[in-house]
């Protein structure tokens, strides 16, 4: 045998994302990243851990450091992502992981978390602590992300989780996602931050109640933002959707460390152009949904080395209405394959979606190995 071995740090990137069953990343037990190139936990969005849902999960939660008390950052962010799960999957996490030892701080209303060359970054806001409108309130909380990202020296935004009380609800003549925007777009701008090309990728989500919560990664490279030729790019709605077009891209291609990229795709839904298509039909916006997907990966095939596959993604699957899972979940296993990744992986959550039309959105992330294209 004479093989020669790769250098081990050059196989897996430096950056890591996992999907966990709770149960088994906690019973990996203690994550203390002291090993020589061990991971550690720089934050997690954590899927089905709601009150009402306390009962499924396990007795031993790192979130509390309380209970934890094996972790040497009990600190870290570890979010519950708003919405209940559907379909009886079990509680899971996104993880994401990088060497060596992790900072925190705190910008105006954002608490951050640095390791190695990224950030996680929490900001959740009550507004009735606040007599601001939900635009100022949304203005607020990105110009102190802005500011966290200047004091972190991680500049750039590669994906951004927004989840907004009562989504579709009128907010004094404006629907509060078009308020979010409006302020939103306006603190991009004022921080001098590209609203339009180059945009983050992102979410956005109703919850019913609670504050408006946004979760973030950000890192030292720009990410390479990619759009979908099948759609209008968000930033460039016109008026008939809000005053001020939502920010962000439908997918970005961030550096994960050794040659890797992780595909983060935005959100994805029945949108063509920029018209919802298949009103009242879940199963229809599924197919579309699942078009678009297709063409987001095709469009990042086009500015990178890295192969992605829609059969191979951990995605996120977020219905208006929790009698529409099965049918969607059907959908995706007849289209992909029942035992694809993509599916065996996806987590079913009821939430609302920005626009009052679409009944089920999709995001997702996969990383590879590849670069992007000069
Ligand atoms: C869409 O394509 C559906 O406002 O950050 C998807 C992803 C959507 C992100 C956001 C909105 C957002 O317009 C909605």
């Amino acid at each position: 045998m004479n093989r020669v071995s790769p250098l081990p740090s050059m196989e897996v990137p430096r950056l890591t994302v996992e999907r966990l069953s709770l149960v088994d990343w906690y019973a990996a037990g203690k994550d203390d990243g002291s090993a020589a190139g061990a991971l550690s936990t720089l934050g997690a969005l954590r899927y089905g851990h709601s009150a009402a849902q306390a009962d499924r999960a396990p007795s031993r939660d790192p979130a509390n450091p309380a209970a934890a008390n094996d972790s040497t950052h009990p600190a870290n962010p570890i979010t519950d992502i708003a919405g209940h799960l559907l379909l009886d999957t079990a509680p899971q996490a996104d993880v994401w992981r990088a060497p060596g030892p992790i900072e925190a701080g705190r910008s105006g209303q954002v608490r951050w978390w640095v390791q190695a060359d990224w950030l996680f970054g929490t900001v959740d806001l009550e507004e009735n602590a606040q007599s601001a409108s939900l635009a100022d309130i949304s203005h607020s909380a990105y110009r102190d992300i802005f500011r966290s990202l200047d004091d972190s020296a991680r500049p750039h935004l590669l994906r951004l989780w927004n989840y907004v009380p009562r989504i579709n609800v009128d907010g004094g003549g404006l629907e509060r996602y078009r308020q979010f925007n409006a302020g939103r777009q306006s603190a991009f701008l004022q921080a001098q931050r590209t609203a339009f090309e180059g945009a983050p990728a992102a979410c956005a989500l109703g919850t019913s109640a609670g504050p408006l919560s946004i979760r973030f990664l950000a890192g030292r490279k720009a990410p390479t933002a990619v759009e979908n030729p099948r759609q209008v790019s968000a930033y460039r709605y016109p008026a008939t959707y809000g005053p001020h077009a939502p920010t962000f891209s439908r997918a970005a291609l961030a550096d994960m460390g050794n040659d890797h990229l992780a595909l983060l795709i935005s959100g994805t839904a029945s949108i063509v152009g920029h018209d919802t298509v298949h009103p009242g039909d879940v199963l229809a916006q599924t197919g579309e949904t699942l078009r678009n997907l297709q063409a987001v990966i095709a469009s990042a095939h086009a500015r990178c080395s890295a192969r992605f596959d829609i059969r191979q993604l951990d995605c996120v699957v977020f219905v208006r209405h929790p009698t529409d899972a099965s049918r969607v979940r059907d959908a995706l296993s007849h289209a992909l394959g029942a035992d694809s990744h993509t599916v065996r992986k996806a987590i079913f959550l009821q939430a609302d979606i920005c626009r009052s039309d679409l009944l089920v959105e999709i995001e997702a992330h996969a990383v590879a190995a590849g670069t992007v294209s000069s």
